[in-house]
């Protein structure tokens, strides 16, 4: 069921010991909505703890805190920015059908959840997350903000993605104007320009990978295991590099390919017209209208022209 702010906020004065679930491959706005989440909790006097199916990457340190979690029983299972159970990985069996609430910002969101806050014209669920904390009127602390900056930041890729409205920018000013002591140049600093040794390498290695197809309306770039060995990156150190695939003047649709335990990601980027999340849809994914991603199984070769036929259709 689909809920507005005042049911959330009730639901949320009311609950107690509280799960936060965050999806797997944890990106910025996922891991400053869970954090920023239990922060408002902790203000409200509400014991919770974020989960994730993976260990968060590093740079999210200064989010995630190093404060020990208590112990309890959870009452309260609440996903943020977790559009399908299934994104949940290890908790879908755990709490896939017991979601409480649900606070997100992606249309295709599956509505699994028993209560659903959903905004789709929101450039994150940190977003969200902002407008019902200044709804229910609550002064938030430095670190919330710097959760919720960054979810935002980065789902918008620094406010300039098709998701980024006047609001996004309106929630930002308020958040630079109120809370000065914050240094949001920093964060993005680390956000988009810092980069290790190896995703420099990667990042070079990653441009001379790019296949063209369909007259180079299409890229692809597609990491095997071996390339990630061979490059001595982690897998959560592969996060970000989709808008490579969509940098060529000509590019329409972008996609990012690499490989897991047992299968492989595709990350869908869209330059401009195309439709992504309505392809990946078809590929038994979902996401964004411009950003969006599908798990696919099978030989890396067979999986190219699958994905390549699907954008053919869509052009
Ligand atoms: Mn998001």
């Amino acid at each position: 069921m689909y809920i507005g702010f005042s049911e959330a906020e009730t639901f949320i004065r009311n609950c107690k010991d509280a799960v936060i679930i965050t999806h797997r491959n944890p990106d910025g706005d996922c891991t400053g909505a869970g954090f920023a989440m239990k922060e408002i909790l902790k203000q409200l006097g509400i014991r919770s703890r974020v989960v994730c199916h993976d260990v968060f990457p590093k740079r999210y340190d200064f989010l995630t805190g190093d404060a020990e979690d208590e112990d309890f029983e959870p009452q309260t299972i609440i996903a943020v920015d977790v559009a399908d159970k299934k994104l949940m990985g290890k908790y879908e069996e755990i709490y896939g059908d017991k979601v409480q609430l649900c606070i997100d910002h992606h249309v295709s969101n599956r509505n699994y959840a028993e209560k659903t806050l959903l905004r789709a014209d929101a450039a994150a669920a940190c977003e969200v997350i902002y407008d019902l904390a200044k709804f229910m009127g609550l002064k938030l602390t430095k670190h919330c903000i710097e959760c919720l900056y960054t979810g935002i930041a980065t789902d918008s890729g620094c406010f300039r993605f098709a998701c980024t409205t006047p609001h996004t920018h309106e929630v930002a000013a308020e958040m630079m104007r109120e809370y000065s002591d914050i240094n949001f140049t920093k964060i993005n600093r680390n956000m988009f320009d810092v980069k290790s040794a190896g995703r420099i390498r990667l990042e070079s290695r990653l441009n001379d990978m790019i296949e063209t197809y369909i007259y180079g309306k299409l890229c692809i770039i597609a990491v095997t295991k071996d390339i990630m060995e061979e490059l001595g990156v982690s897998e959560d150190e592969l996060e970000g590099f989709a808008p490579l695939t969509i940098q060529y003047e000509n590019a329409e649709v972008g996609i990012f390919i690499r490989q897991r335990a047992d299968d492989y990601k595709c990350s869908f980027r869209s330059a401009d017209k195309v439709n992504v999340s309505e392809i990946c849809e078809t590929l038994g994914g979902g996401g964004h209208e411009k950003a969006a991603g599908c798990n696919l199984s099978g030989d890396l070769e067979d999986i190219k022209k699958q994905l390549i036929a699907a954008v053919c259709r869509a052009l």
